[in-house]
């Protein structure tokens, strides 16, 4: 099928700067050494806000005009300061304790935007956390770490794509918030 007429694998996340990308690898690595499994690569430790599966090339611009939405909404701040493992899927995640509104705003908005562009999306409240790890070994316990800042000043949309390597993500929209 010509490359344009595939579907594309896309979603809306939080995407680190350079150093909070550094302190999350860095919590990785710890969290690594706690619970094994696998390690997601560092230059892609991402929160999700919005998963999108896989979506028609036509639909795209639904997906960026619900993005244009945001326009307004205030930059923030989050402490990451809780590392957790989910038995159920293996995944060892970390994330903000105390959720700040302004997250919940943004992704409340979004999920308001997306249904009236005609997305379906999971129905399943949302859960701010950073995938670290993959098939972890949830019986073991959490490390203790510093708790960091995570300032987050805009949205992005992402494309997912799968390479011989493994998911290779692509940056396809973004959405700066008000500082
Ligand atoms: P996860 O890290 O908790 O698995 C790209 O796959 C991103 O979208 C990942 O951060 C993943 O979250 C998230 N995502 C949410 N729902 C998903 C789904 N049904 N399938 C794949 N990824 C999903």
């Amino acid at each position: 099928m010509p490359a344009e007429q595939r579907a594309r694998r896309l979603f809306f996340a939080l995407w680190p700067d350079a150093a909070t990308r550094d302190r999350l690898a860095a919590l990785s690595a710890l969290a690594h050494a706690a619970f094994g499994g696998r390690r997601m690569q560092a230059d892609t430790l991402h929160m999700t806000l919005a998963f999108l599966g896989e979506v028609a090339p036509a639909r795209v611009d639904c997906a960026l005009r619900a993005g244009e939405g945001l326009a307004g909404q205030p930059a923030f701040a989050m402490s990451i300061d809780q590392v957790g493992c989910w038995r159920h899927n293996r995944i060892v995640w970390c994330g903000p304790q105390a959720f700040p509104a302004a997250l919940g705003g943004i992704a409340g908005l979004l999920g308001q935007r997306l249904t009236a562009e005609g997305f379906r999306l999971d129905k399943r409240p949302f859960a701010a956390h950073a995938t670290l790890l993959r098939n972890a070994d949830c019986t073991r316990a959490a490390p203790v770490f510093e708790p960091f800042e995570w300032k987050v000043g805009e949205i992005v949309l992402v494309e997912s794509s799968l390479a011989a390597a493994g998911a290779r993500y692509a940056i396809v929209g973004r959405w700066p918030l008000l500082q």
